[in-house]
């Protein structure tokens, strides 16, 4: 007799539409290892808790290690993957959304704990001293006052961004979880592949852009600390397949061919870009080398059931950042 397949068949895993489906019985072993996790305590950004989630992440199903062990070799043309169905807990146990500025998760609960399964499984997180006081799993949410705010708090369309674009050791993946979907099912994740964008480019704005011509301001979530970068280049490496580093809310051209290709680059990421409508359980992994993301608009209520992420960044390379990190902890101090 033969065994039912499992979730590490291909027919779970689509590399073409960078979607992992988790089946009940790898979401019941997820949803197991999340729990303990989260009833064992600790501090979400202490070195002991670390340890137990990266231990612990060698237990996931191999279907959902294989997946993610493939996106950090290889994004593919979407760039990200979105993992549908991991276990948050209770739907009832789960708190009123917060509505406060800078909020940020202190103790493991079961969905920071699923999130941090994955962050461990693809490398090591690391947060900014400047944002959300350096902790690792930041909220998500619509904060009252900062509806036009270009950042995580706001609800205004938010532009495609490279995360923390301005800063030399900007995350390799930028994991979103969603714990709560906004009321009206309209607030969408954008997500915008250099891969599928440059393409539709023609070479000299390809060429503008790989020059370095423009400069980044650290995001408005940093709440002014950091300096402006040096020139840099939008696109970077391989001219088959660059790097992209830019954010259109805060990197201006300082040339007039830098300044004519942006509007070039963007039309080109809104054209080929898709935009996801995250449910409760599904967790975006951006590429954030290839890949920008942003947000359409929506209109938060500030009832306790707004719209609810969970974000981690992962790096690959701890290592490469160990002069902006004291103690060879997780935080980069500048
Ligand atoms: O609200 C979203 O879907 C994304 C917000 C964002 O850019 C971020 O949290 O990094
Ligand atoms: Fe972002």
């Amino acid at each position: 007799m033969t065994t039912p397949a499992r979730s590490h068949r291909p027919d779970h895993h689509s590399p073409a539409t960078g979607t992992h489906v988790l089946d009940a019985a790898d979401r019941t072993a997820v949803g197991a290892i999340a729990e303990r996790l989260a009833a064992d305590g600790g501090e979400i950004s202490s070195a002991e808790w670390l340890d137990r989630v990266r231990d612990a992440a060698l237990a996931l199903p191999v279907g959902l290690r294989r997946s993610l062990r493939a996106l950090q070799r290889h994004s593919g043309a979407a760039g990200s993957l979105l993992v549908r169905g991991l276990p948050i807990g209770d739907a009832a146990a789960l708190p009123p959304t917060p509505a406060v500025g800078g909020s940020a998760q202190h103790t493991p609960t079961p969905p920071s704990a699923a999130l941090m399964l994955a962050v461990l499984a693809l490398g090591e997180p690391v947060a900014f001293r400047a944002e959300k006081k350096g902790l690792l799993v930041h909220d998500v949410v619509p904060v009252p006052g900062s509806e036009e705010m270009q950042g995580n708090e706001g609800s205004v369309d938010l532009e495609f961004h490279v995360e923390n674009a301005f800063h030399p050791h900007r995350p390799d993946h930028v994991l979103l979880l969603c714990l709560r979907s906004d009321h009206e099912g309209t607030a969408g994740l954008r997500l915008a592949c250099a891969r599928r964008a440059l393409p539709l480019l023609d070479d000299r704005v390809r060429e503008a852009l790989a020059r370095p011509e423009f400069v980044t301001a650290p995001p408005p979530s940093f709440g002014g600390v950091g300096d402006e970068t040096q020139p840099h280049a939008v696109l970077g490496g391989d001219p088959d397949d660059p790097d992209v580093v830019v954010d259109f809310g805060v990197t201006r051209a300082v040339t007039a061919e830098g300044e004519a290709a942006l509007p070039a680059l963007h039309g080109a990421l809104a054209a080929t870009s898709r935009t996801l409508v995250l449910r409760p359980g599904d967790l975006a992994i951006v590429d954030n080398r290839v890949t920008l993301h942003g947000r359409t608009a929506f209109r938060p209520r500030y009832d306790g059931r707004d719209r609810w992420l969970q974000r981690a960044f992962a790096v690959s390379d701890l290592r490469r950042s160990r002069d902006h990190r004291p103690a060879d902890g997780h935080v980069l101090v500048r």
